[in-house]
């Protein structure tokens, strides 16, 4: 709301200090003062890191819908999974006087501070793809992501129905300690395996959402494990160096060992098509178009959506053979 009489005044300013040649000192004037026509959004954006597949596409997608062209002017800045580099980078956008702050936290919980500093700058912001965990929903305009406990429930609901009903002993590798997606995912999947007493979380750690830490966590559950049935690991690319260390112990992913994952990153669906990951829970990293169209309509003082939702499919191999030639990412 303040922002939305902040972009109205900054235009009436405008173009008084063009008939009247006069400004009042506001920041919002030094483009009028230009003499330019120049609607340009900056936005300032935030991005988590580059962990996995997933987040490569989301920044392809943000940096294609964001651009010149299209009306933006793009301040991008990979945190590299650190909060505190997050922080740092907000707080330079505030004092660039951005008019948007974008950003996927890294982690749910300690960015009150950092925002409330934002809202006293009159500046906005949206979270895209992962939530904040905060008492004040002030604090940002919009946010837009998936449902991870959904993804989490749909991931579980495939270990109940699929597997029968022998005993099934699950290892879970967890995405990055505190993050949303981690938090939710291990929920959804309890909740979804609550009922089904056959079924056993055995072992649960964190893999970072990378490759090369699923690998390193799966070697050691195989040490210390004496039977795993299942790997539910929170993203393709852990679930792909789970691969790597099955292998290496001598099994075969798939069939020894089945694999569920989420995210259905073009790697991922690949080893769904050849049977070594069992079932996919997508999430559409694809946030570019939608974040781009929430930007302009907060600039333009329009009433925005606090919660999008972005809907999600699940595929079987038989359903990654399909798509996976016309899979953009
Ligand atoms: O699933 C994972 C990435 O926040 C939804 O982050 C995102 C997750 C995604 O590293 O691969």
């Amino acid at each position: 709301m303040e922002r939305m009489e902040r972009a109205r005044i900054g235009v009436l300013a405008g173009a008084m200090a063009l008939t009247l040649s006069a400004c009042g000192g506001d920041t919002g004037t030094g483009a009028a003062e230009a003499g330019a026509q120049d609607d340009t959004i900056t936005v300032g954006f935030s991005q988590v890191g580059s962990e996995s597949g997933w987040r490569a596409a989301n920044t392809t997608s943000i940096q294609g819908a964001l651009t010149q062209e299209n009306g933006f002017d793009l301040k991008f800045s990979d945190a590299q999974q650190k909060q505190e580099n997050q922080i740092q980078a907000l707080r330079s956008y505030i004092a660039q006087g951005v008019d948007v702050i974008a950003f996927s936290p890294v982690v749910e919980t300690g960015w009150d501070s950092v925002l409330e500093e934002a809202k006293a700058a009159d500046i906005p912001v949206v979270l895209t793809d992962r939530a904040v965990d905060s008492e004040d929903d002030s604090l940002y305009v919009s946010f837009i992501g998936s449902d991870f406990v959904e993804e989490g429930k749909r991931a579980g609901a495939w270990v109940s129905e699929e597997l029968g009903t022998e005993p099934i002993n699950v290892v879970e590798l967890q995405g990055t300690t505190g993050s949303a997606p981690a938090i939710d995912r291990k929920e959804g999947f309890e909740t979804a395996i609550e009922d089904n007493s056959n079924i056993t979380v055995v072992a649960s750690q964190t893999g970072n959402f990378t490759r090369t830490e699923g690998k390193q966590v799966m070697e050691g559950f195989l040490q210390s494990e004496e039977d795993i049935d299942v790997v539910y690991a929170h993203n393709d690319d852990m679930g792909l160096g789970a691969i790597e260390a099955i292998e290496a112990a001598g099994l075969v992913p798939g069939e020894d060992i089945k694999i569920v994952t989420i995210d259905a990153v073009k790697d991922g669906m690949q080893a769904l098509a050849d049977g070594e990951i069992s079932y996919i829970v997508e999430c559409n990293p694809l946030l570019g178009p939608d974040l781009a169209e929430i930007i302009k309509n907060v600039v333009a003082g329009e009433e925005v959506e606090k919660r999008i939702v972005v809907e999600d499919a699940a595929f079987t191999q038989e359903e990654a053979k399909k798509v996976l030639a016309d899979r953009e990412y």
